[in-house]
């Protein structure tokens, strides 16, 4: 699938200092291994609603990431799903009488229109679920042939063939200490677990699965359903899992070095992929899992259930300024939980102006202390409102100077602001 285009990143003199981040797994700050190519893994939408502050968010954040490793000179490989076959997806088309196709290919030139406007880097590959099942389906093959995923017997309205994973068999596999065992990357316990998979798109009582949690791989033909041929699965569809851990084993390299989502794709999704991966593979999919925190409005979560979503598309189409969008994103730290308000978009908008005439006032040689300072605060897991708080100061310094514009500096901290904020001023 055809992605969107990146705005150019302006180039800085020096570099970025070693990079710390937030390890879910390991539930530590941790350094992140130099190497000449970082390679990444952020989870696409299911475009079946247009991009809101929480999708808009979490793709941000991981853009820091993005950005601070081409700071530091450091090549990046950016993979990037999108679910454009899910139930979800199905019965928004079903309950709104659009075609499916249709839905998702509006909602997903939405998301690449907003991603642009939020000067967001585009993935290197951008690839749909559907475009994938070529190779998802000889990857369920292998799993049951090496018995870690299993055929469940029709029953209850449901035909015969739907293959599930058995999370049981795939933990006990190996004993090497990079091996995968169910709660490796989510550190959670079964009741917890069992919670979060029936909220979370699981189906722990369907009848005849070996385990509660055992995840769907293979989803054979339902009357009315979209299908694709399986090979000897037969016709159906992906699980939600199989599709990120084969989408980034074929564009990846294996380990690659950071899988990203919003955190509310621990468990199961990213917990199940880290199998997948492991029982194909007998290396781990991921040496980092990464969590960007739930953002929410006027401190209720956002779902569309509620009617309470923030659109960007809908900021963009009343005039508002993407840039100002991203930095009231960016006054947040991206590991917490928080709210939209009409304040802080406020707050941010008048940020942006200041930073703006600030520029008129750039104190010969404040340059270089500015972009070390922001690079630091970046460096510490990805510490935006660090480096915010570092230009606002600056800001307050050079209009209170009242100092004629060193041209020099000013390009520099604009570029700055720029190339390790995405923020255009
Ligand atoms: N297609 C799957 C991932 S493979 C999916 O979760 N799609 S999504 O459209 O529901 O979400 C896209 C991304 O936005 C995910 O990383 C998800 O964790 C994140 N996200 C969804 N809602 C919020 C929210 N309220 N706050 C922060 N991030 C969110
Ligand atoms: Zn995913």
């Amino acid at each position: 699938m055809k992605s969107w285009t990146s705005r150019p990143v302006p180039e800085l003199p020096g570099t970025l200092p070693q990079l710390r981040l937030y390890d879910t797994a390991l539930g530590r700050v941790v350094d992140i291994e130099r190497q000449p190519e970082q390679s990444m893994y952020v989870c696409g939408i299911t475009p079946y609603d247009a991009t809101h502050m929480g999708h808009a968010a979490s793709y941000v954040a991981f853009d820091l990431l993005n950005r601070a490793w081409r700071d530091a000179g450091v090549r990046v490989s950016y993979v990037q799903n999108v679910t454009d076959i899910d139930d979800p997806l199905l019965e928004r088309a079903t309950a709104t009488g659009v075609d499916w196709r249709e839905l998702a290919q509006s909602q997903i030139e939405l998301f690449q229109t907003d991603m642009d406007a939020l000067n967001v880097l585009a993935p290197n590959h951008y690839i749909g679920a559907v475009e994938a099942i070529p190779d998802i389906v000889p990857a369920i093959e292998q799993l049951i042939a090496d018995g870690v995923a299993y055929r469940v017997a029709g029953s209850e309205g449901d035909p015969d063939g739907d293959v599930y994973y058995d999370v049981q068999t795939a933990g006990k596999r190996s004993d090497a200490t990079d091996a995968w065992t169910l709660g490796d990357v989510s550190g959670l316990g079964e009741k917890e677990m069992l919670e979060l998979f029936a909220e979370r798109g699981g189906d722990p009582s369907r009848a005849g699965k070996r385990h509660a949690l055992d995840p769907l791989l293979w989803r054979v033909a339902r009357e009315g359903e979209p299908s694709w041929p399986g090979a000897t699965l037969g016709d159906g569809r992906p699980g939600w899992h199989i599709e990120c851990t084969v989408i980034a084993q074929k564009y990846l390299p294996a380990p690659f070095t950071v899988q990203g989502g919003g955190s509310d794709l621990v468990f199961p999704h990213h917990e199940m992929g880290a199998g997948h991966a492991y029982s194909l593979s007998g290396v781990p999919l991921a040496r980092h899992y990464s969590h960007a925190g739930m953002v929410g409005l006027d401190g209720e979560k956002m779902s569309k259930s509620k009617g309470n979503l923030v659109l960007v598309s809908k900021l963009r189409a009343a005039g508002e300024e993407p840039a100002a969008i991203r930095l009231a994103i960016l006054a947040h730290h991206y590991r917490s939980d928080w709210s939209w308000t009409e304040a802080e978009f406020a707050e941010a908008k008048e940020r942006l102006k200041q930073w703006r005439q600030a520029l008129d006032h750039a104190p010969a040689g404040s340059a270089a202390s500015v972009i070390a300072a922001m690079r630091n605060e970046l460096a510490n897991d990805l510490n935006a409102p660090g480096a915010i708080a570092v230009v606002d100061h600056w800001a307050e310094e050079a209009t209170s100077s009242g100092a004629d514009s060193s041209a020099q500096d000013a390009a520099l901290v604009s570029d700055a602001i720029d190339a390790l904020l995405g923020v255009e001023v």
